[in-house]
């Protein structure tokens, strides 16, 4: 079906720059963008359907690019302990923390899972996402971990939702290797990451590289695997302190590097000769109460791409809203509308290495967007959470609730 998409005002975040076409027109067919430009240079006589959008700002549809949407139980205790002055560190150290949503992950079912997690990542489509990156992390062996990439994939296609399938198998160490991380490193590197990478079920490798989870030289042997298995890898680097893991991550050409607050200048410069993403998480950030800015002007200076998402998960940013990290990206790293909106457009898309065909509204990408009953698309960033009048258009058919 070839359809028109008329009388709208577009920001089309091609190459992630913001850019504006008013009174503009958009052909969709086969689920792709056949025609985007200024109403008046349209010259199409083969159109079906034609849909008048009543002057809506049209955004790519938003893609949260690191999140952490399936787990067991949560964590809102730990939020209270946490009130009262324990450290997040702390808490990890007695035995909570990750530790805490592993248990409870590995004693739920699948169908536990799914829908737990259906009800969190409605959530975030209700803000107009229409592609999903989510981890595991939280099973931490076999078989837990491949029930949740299951439960991943499983939303993938039971949802109007592109969902990307990480393997954060190094995120934590589980009890069973207390003492003995360098082995459950050589078990995720044997047996996890060739079974389940073999079952089809991850898209991409991800670990946590800090002092209280895996060092940068465990996580390396995890990126070789990775890449042996052909496989692009992402790293949690920076979060709590300065290891250069960001660095480490460009030298195995990282889709990303995750959370940064305490990069340093050579990650930038790192990160920006290898096109790695910085993906900013506002929400992890606010939610632990850092005071640890990330270096905006570094990553600024040495055109580094910058994404925003949510890092939803128990522990850390149990954010239900990417729009709220839009504003958060705003308020607290000081990050403009514009850069605010290419780092949930087409720089969240590179950082899933869907770059060439989702995150912006070009001729020949897949036909995601969003049509927003707002005044301006900054309008995304102000309103602190709430739900935005919007239709929504996947693969060029409109979704209804
Ligand atoms: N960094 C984070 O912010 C989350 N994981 C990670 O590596 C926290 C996960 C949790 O606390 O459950
Ligand atoms: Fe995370």
């Amino acid at each position: 079906m070839k359809t028109l998409w008329h009388n709208c005002h577009v920001a089309r975040m091609a190459q992630g720059v913001y850019s504006v076409i008013d009174d503009a027109a958009i052909i969709t067919a086969g689920g792709r963008i056949e025609w985007i430009g200024p109403r008046q240079a349209l010259s199409d006589p083969g159109i079906e359907q034609r849909v008048d959008l009543g002057g809506a700002w049209v955004t790519p549809g938003l893609i949260d690019c690191h999140t952490h949407a399936v787990f067991g139980g949560n964590r809102s205790g730990e939020f209270e302990q946490r009130l009262q002055g324990v450290s997040y560190a702390e808490i990890a150290a007695q035995g909570g923390g990750i530790a805490s949503t592993v248990r409870a992950t590995r004693a739920a079912s699948e169908d536990e899972l799914y829908s737990s997690a259906l009800r969190r990542v409605r959530a975030l489509m209700r803000d107009g996402v229409t592609t999903l990156e989510i981890k595991s992390g939280y099973g931490l062996d076999l078989d837990s971990e491949r029930k949740l990439l299951k439960v991943i994939r499983r939303l993938g296609e039971s949802l109007p939702l592109t969902v990307r399938a990480t393997c954060l198998a190094a995120h934590a160490l589980p009890p069973e290797y207390a003492g003995r991380s360098d082995d459950y490193i050589e078990h995720i590197c044997e047996v996890m990451l060739p079974a389940l990478a073999a079952e089809g079920l991850v898209d991409a490798v991800d670990a946590f590289c800090e002092y209280l989870a895996f060092s940068p030289a465990q996580v390396e042997r995890v990126f070789i695997k990775a890449q042996a298995l052909g496989l692009p890898v992402k790293l949690h680097a920076e979060q709590l302190s300065s290891l250069a893991g960001s660095s480490l991550a460009a030298r195995y050409q990282a889709l990303s590097a995750d959370h940064l607050e305490f990069m340093t200048e050579d990650d930038a410069i790192a990160m920006a000769a290898a096109g790695t993403v910085a993906v900013l998480l506002p929400g992890a950030f606010y939610f632990l109460r850092e005071t640890q800015l990330p270096p905006m002007d570094a990553l600024r200076k040495h055109g580094v791409k910058i994404a925003i998402a949510s890092d939803l998960n128990p522990g850390t940013s149990p954010a239900l809203s990417l729009r709220l990290m839009l504003n958060m990206a705003c308020t607290l790293f000081r990050m403009t509308p514009e850069e605010a909106l290419a780092g949930v457009t087409q720089h969240a898309a590179t950082a899933l290495g869907l770059g060439d065909s989702h995150g912006s509204l070009e001729v020949g990408k897949v036909a995601d967007f969003v049509a927003w009953d707002i005044e301006r698309p900054a309008d995304l960033c102000y309103w602190l959470g709430g739900d935005l009048d919007k239709r929504v258009v996947r693969h060029g058919v409109e979704l209804t609730d």
